[in-house]
């Protein structure tokens, strides 16, 4: 129930009450004073109730009342507020148009600004001074890749010095240690030297004592040393003699042939199948079995001279072709053959097998072996030959090459050597060696043999 018909109920209720009052008793006289007391204080009470309500009912009303107001107020409130925001709204609205008109614009003129940019893109691409520019800066940048590629390299061999370094500097710091206590060393080193050279004052104090006893000892030693020089003397002495008897002792001995490791000298040899005889040797063993050298011996002699040999042992000579056919036959020689010229030029031939026939063969060179040496192989024609002296002409010619040559030798339509000619200087085709200075005549020639077995 509302306030308001609650209100008119109440009000109806009090009426109904006063009409009640008024019709039975409040409308009529009361003839006593207690009864009209009471009816007046019944009224009152009833009008003071109605009172009461009407009061409240008022105070629904006014309530009523200020709720609507508050309700209006409110309304008014949000009325006010919408009416705020519609302004904003339109001048928001104006806002974004004004905008949208200069964005209008701004297009346009950023599209009229990139059309411009367009064109001078394309100017600046046909400049030749851009071109060359170019070029330039990739030459540049070029330089600026080898060069990183340098600052890389160096960077790495920084990076490797570094570590070089602190190599070295540890290096450093041992070798430091290492000084440190070599300094230690060399100070105790220093401290026994002091000590020592204490000690050596005192030794040179004892030197002098001595030096002076050697002083006398010294003397004695002269005395001593002239005795023994003496002695020695004495004994050189004895020596010689005992060497001049070995000599003479060597001399007596005869040997097969030339003996090896002895003094050069005239050694005897003993060859069965003929008599005893003497020979120039050296001490490798090699007979010398033809010289010449000074033409002091003549050499133009008959088939019985070269046959037994002539000459002086220790000069010019030629040993005999008996001889060599004796020493050859049965055991295998060398031959060495030495030749010097005027001018002091000299030169050698060697022959490895050399081997002479017998009287019955006219002493033919039977042999020669390999040859070696610096003369040329000049004696290879007369391989073979029979020997022809001025009295035995053993030759292939109808003539005497050994009259016609002035000298025996081993020919055939004559020869390219022959070593046993007239001694003469300056002249040509008497003493030749075709292979060492053609026809002109040798101022010096050896033959020597000895056996391929001698060292
Ligand atoms: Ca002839």
């Amino acid at each position: 129930m509302s306030p308001r018909i609650l209100g008119i109920f109440l009000i109806t209720s009090v009426l109904d009450q006063l009409y009640l009052v008024d019709g039975t008793n409040g409308l009529q006289e009361s003839p006593s004073s207690d009864l009209n007391l009471e009816s007046t204080i019944r009224e009152l009470n009833l009008k003071l109730d109605y009172c009461k309500i009407q009061l409240q009912i008022k105070d629904e009303h006014n309530k009523e009342k200020i709720e609507q107001m508050e309700t209006i107020y409110k309304l008014k409130s949000q009325l006010a507020v919408n009416e705020i925001s519609c302004a904003k709204e339109k001048e928001m609205a104006a806002a974004i148009n004004n905008l949208n008109m200069r964005l209008v614009n701004a297009e346009q003129q950023l599209k009229f600004k990139d059309d411009l940019i367009q064109e001078k893109v394309k100017e600046i691409q046909d400049c030749d001074l851009i071109k060359t520019k170019d070029k330039q800066i990739l030459e540049q940048s070029e330089k600026v890749n080898f060069m990183t590629v340098t600052i890389s390299n160096l960077q790495s061999q920084l990076a490797k010095s570094r570590d070089d370094v602190k190599v070295k500097i540890k290096d450093i710091n041992d070798r430091t240690e290492e000084v440190k206590i070599r300094d230690d060393i060399i100070k105790s080193k220093e401290k026994e030297i002091s000590d020592k050279s204490e000690q050596l004052k005192n030794i040179e104090g004892k030197i002098t004592v001595k030096d002076n006893e050697l002083e006398n000892l010294s003397a004695q030693i002269s005395t001593k040393d002239n005795e023994i020089d003496s002695l020695n003397n004495q004994t050189k002495h004895d020596l010689e003699k005992i060497t001049e008897m070995t000599d003479e002792l060597h001399t007596c001995r005869e040997w097969e042939s030339c003996p090896t490791g002895r003094p050069d000298g005239v050694y005897k040899i003993n060859k069965p199948g003929i008599a005893v005889f003497e020979a120039p040797c050296n001490s490798n063993g090699w007979m010398t079995i033809q010289r010449r050298q000074d033409g002091s011996v003549d050499f133009n002699l008959n088939w019985v001279n070269y046959k037994n040999g002539f000459g002086n042992l220790t000069g010019e000579l030629f040993i005999g072709l008996e001889k060599l056919h004796q020493m050859t036959k049965d055991k295998p020689h060398e031959l060495y053959i030495k030749l010097m010229k005027f001018n002091g030029e000299s030169a050698y031939a060697h022959y490895d097998n050399f081997q002479i026939g017998s009287e019955l063969e006219f002493y033919k060179l039977k042999s020669l072996g390999t040859c070696s040496g610096t003369t040329g192989d000049s004696l290879r024609y007369s391989e073979g030959l029979k020997f022809s002296t001025i009295d035995s002409d053993n030759d292939g010619i109808s003539s005497n090459c050994a009259l016609s040559h002035s000298g025996a030798w081993w020919y055939n339509n004559c020869s390219y050597s022959r070593l046993n000619g007239k001694y003469l200087r300056g002249s040509t085709g008497t003493i030749i060696w075709h292979g060492f200075g053609g026809n002109n005549n040798l101022a010096f020639t050896q033959m020597m043999i000895r056996p391929k077995s001698a060292l």
